[in-house]
């Protein structure tokens, strides 16, 4: 029915069984939307008249009241359409979107913000980068230019911090600058940095960092998408007892990352590391990457200073990364967040 009024593009973004119906004790309420752009004027026009609102960039037509009812008031409808309101914002794709709208939905939140952690609770994992002694080197990869090597010095300071004994190996030795960049962040920590341009050296400086509780690895950047630039990358993640991250900046597209997330994933890395969250308006591709790649998200970096470190990722503080403008008012009430737990359970 929402097709035949609306035509082909349109969605259902919420349903709702509703009491005391007409006939049968009761019926079920449907909000749907169209983009302005597929708007079938002429179509829609001539059986329902002009739409009476639009509603953030979705057109809803007047005199659909018999089945289809648009109601400001109903709380359900609301949720649904500010969240996806922040999904279009983000350029989220189209397949995640649904499964947030859905989550919510059947979580059934009466506030936006509590609704879309729940959701984000119970799509994606989260799995903070590891701040005491590890029994795997982190290596950190990526596309060019993605933060890798601000993520390796981020990590190393932070644990330096921490008073852990950290080793730092580079298998960027080729490209100009690439080492002196990194040589420059481990001389103010004081940590002396090992060169591995293959996979044999990198085995052997493994070996000579087993007394450290952490090693880091920085790698040069690899297009993902040529096959002998990925094959190197998984023969060095093979080296030896690696977690490999993906650092991948916002702002991308959505598709591209999403692609660049399975790619990655294909070779064993299942972990991402968002990076120039603070230079990005679009965070659609880092859940499309998470989504496709099966990542779990570790934390995120947000500012080029070193000493800044990390910005930590949960579904709360994701969330508010999305939806900033429902956060402003409920701040942490503990007693929120842990409704919002228990709907993500109940959603499982
Ligand atoms: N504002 C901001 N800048 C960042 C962030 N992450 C990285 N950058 C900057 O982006 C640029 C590239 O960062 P690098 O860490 O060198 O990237 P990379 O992945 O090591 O690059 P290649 O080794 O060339 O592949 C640098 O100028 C960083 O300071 C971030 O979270 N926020
Ligand atoms: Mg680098």
């Amino acid at each position: 029915m929402v097709r035949e009024t609306l035509g082909e593009d349109a969605v259902i973004v919420a349903t709702r069984d509703e009491k005391g119906g007409p006939g049968h004790g009761g019926g079920v309420r449907v909000t749907a939307a169209i983009d302005p752009s597929d708007y079938n004027a002429d179509y829609n026009d001539e059986m329902f008249g002009a739409p009476a609102f639009e509603t953030h960039g979705r057109a809803a037509p007047s005199a659909a009241e018999t089945w289809l009812q648009y109601d400001a008031e109903d709380e359900e409808a609301a949720v649904a359409e500010e969240i996806t309101d922040a999904m279009l914002r983000h350029s989220v794709p189209e397949d995640v979107m649904d499964q947030i709208l859905s989550c919510a939905t059947v979580i059934g939140f009466e506030e936006p913000g509590i609704a879309l952690i729940a959701a984000v609770e119970h799509l994606f994992h989260f799995t903070p980068l590891p701040t005491g002694k590890t029994a795997k080197a982190i290596m950190m990869v990526g596309p060019p230019g993605s933060g890798k090597t601000l993520a390796v010095a981020k990590q190393a300071a932070r644990a330096v911090m921490n008073g852990l004994k950290v080793g730092v190996v580079t298998t960027d030795t080729v490209r100009a600058g690439g080492l002196e960049q990194l040589q420059g962040f481990m001389k103010l920590l004081n940590i002396q940095l090992v060169k591995a341009k293959n996979t044999a050296e990198l085995q052997g400086a493994l070996e000579g960092l087993r007394g450290c509780d952490q090693i880091l690895i920085d790698t040069a950047g690899v297009n993902p998408f040529n096959g002998d630039d990925l094959r190197g990358l998984a023969r060095m993640i093979g080296a030896g007892a690696i977690e490999a991250y993906l650092v991948l900046p916002g702002g991308m597209d959505s598709e591209e990352s999403g692609e660049i997330g399975r790619v990655f994933s294909t070779i064993g890395v299942h972990k991402l590391i968002p990076s120039r969250v603070d230079i990005a308006r679009r965070l659609g591709g880092l859940l499309s990457a998470a989504h496709h790649g099966g990542m779990s998200f570790a934390e995120a970096t947000n500012t080029p200073k070193v000493a800044d470190g990390f910005l930590s990722l949960n579904p709360k503080n994701l969330s508010k990364l999305l939806m900033p403008a429902a956060y402003r008012d409920s701040s942490s009430s503990p007693g929120r967040m842990d409704q919002a737990r228990k709907g993500a359970r109940r959603a499982q």
